[in-house]
């Protein structure tokens, strides 16, 4: 046993035939899917709603231990103090001092990612504003992209002209893909977020990964949302301030009317629509956990780095948030429920609008288990043992796949760790 209390708890009631009987509405629906949170002490999350503030690190002093069982497993937000990413090279080389300070060196990111292909989205999209995506997205060379954030700093930000947010860029792989000189990563995964079962099956497989950097203009923003299957995020400034509203899971609830959710951009924090909000400067870096909804704002010119992951601290919820999506796609398409072949269809169907299925997730499961069981993958031996005990008891829930239970009995018979 790994000496960290597990917080498992991943029946999920949308099997229930009493709940299916209620599933017509959508809002009990949605409200039924706030249970995934049920194991989690609210009351934290409410204390520092009500407090205004999240707790701020530095690393010096804050152990791997520490973080694990205060803020992975109790799922809470926190920053930690720009020592963080001090010694990364982006937050020395992608940076010049300026005659009003620290400014953004454009010359060198020319230089090195110059012929980069990115894509940038316009904030001033209805749609992506709704956080629905956007047809407004454009596809770009960074110098492009590059020219048109030179000329919109020149015109002042005129409202005239789009704010354009570049997102989603693959920066750590496309230092892979190029076999230019200029090869030295921009920036190494702090220690707290290494445990990182979603990127290591990227790496693993060599397919696109999590890891992100994000350059944008003042007034440039990401909307309303959760992140990608229910992951944790963790985003580091390497230079600029951004603005975040925190909500803890179940008060985007409050955002919803009749169907769809919808923001409030006039009225963020409403009566009732708990939040925090977070200013984050130059070089820090927030921890954003599982679930949590967030809207963020650059509020000069920013870019970060930001990456998605889980591990056995939130394994159970990215199950239970895959089930949920893999009950809506049941319930889209119930007319064919006849075919004989229906439940593989609705897999690829998940595949397709969620990113994963759970053969994939499966996958990602039986690697890590496989590599942990290796030991020195990541050599703390009390994580190593949660992370085995966190595989176990998801892949038992697992009762679809009985080949994959008896795929885990067989390993399990196997483990010699102690
Ligand atoms: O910085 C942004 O614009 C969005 C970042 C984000 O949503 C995240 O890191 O989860
Ligand atoms: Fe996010």
């Amino acid at each position: 046993m790994s000496k960290f209390v597990c917080n498992w708890n991943c029946t999920n009631h949308d099997n229930d035939d009493e709940a299916k009987d209620k599933d017509d509405d959508l809002n009990v629906r949605e409200s039924k899917k706030n249970t995934n949170f049920a194991h989690y002490d609210k009351e934290e999350w409410s204390k520092i709603v009500t407090s205004g503030e999240i707790p701020y690190l530095d690393p010096d002093l804050f152990s791997y231990d520490e973080f694990f069982s205060n803020f992975l497993l109790k799922n809470m937000p926190c920053m930690f103090s720009p020592k963080l990413t001090s010694s990364w090279l982006s937050c020395r080389d992608w940076i010049r001092k300026g005659e009003a300070g620290a400014e953004i060196d454009f010359e060198y990111l020319l230089r090195v990612y110059g012929d980069a292909k990115v894509s940038a989205v316009n904030c001033g999209d209805d749609e992506y504003r709704e956080g629905y995506g956007t047809r407004d997205c454009r596809e770009m060379l960074f110098k492009e992209y590059v020219d048109y954030w030179k000329d919109y700093i020149h015109s002042g930000y005129s409202s005239t002209k789009p704010c354009l947010y570049l997102k989603d860029w693959h920066i750590v792989r496309y230092h892979k893909m190029c076999d230019e000189p200029h090869s030295e990563l921009p920036y190494t995964t702090p220690l707290y977020f290494q445990s990182d079962w979603l990127n290591e099956d990227c790496d693993r497989n060599d397919i696109e990964d999590f890891k992100f950097c994000y350059m944008g203009p003042k007034g440039s923003f990401t909307s309303f949302h959760a992140d990608v299957y229910g992951s944790y995020s963790w985003s580091a400034n390497v230079i600029g301030v951004k603005k975040w509203y925190l909500y803890p899971p179940g008060t985007e609830m409050k955002f919803k009317g009749s169907g769809k959710m919808k923001y409030d951009w006039e009225n963020p924090g409403a009566p009732g629509r708990d939040y925090i909000e977070v200013i984050q400067n130059a070089g820090e870096c927030l921890f954003v956990p599982s679930g949590w909804h967030h809207v963020v704002w650059n509020l000069v010119d920013t870019i970060s780095i930001n990456h998605n992951w889980f591990n056995g601290a939130n394994v159970c919820y990215i199950w239970k948030i895959l089930q949920d999506a893999f009950g809506d796609v049941e319930r889209e398409l119930e007319e064919f429920h006849h075919i004989p072949e229906f439940k593989q269809q609705c897999q690829l169907v998940l595949k397709a609008n969620h990113g994963m299925h759970y053969e994939g997730f499966v996958e990602i499961l039986k690697s890590v288990y496989a590599s942990r069981r290796k030991v020195n993958a990541f050599s703390n031996t009390d994580h190593i043992q949660y992370d085995i005990d966190a595989i176990s008891h998801v892949i038992r829930d697992h009762c679809e796949f009985p080949e994959v239970v008896s795929w885990l009995s067989d390993e399990l018979l196997r483990t010699e760790l102690t």
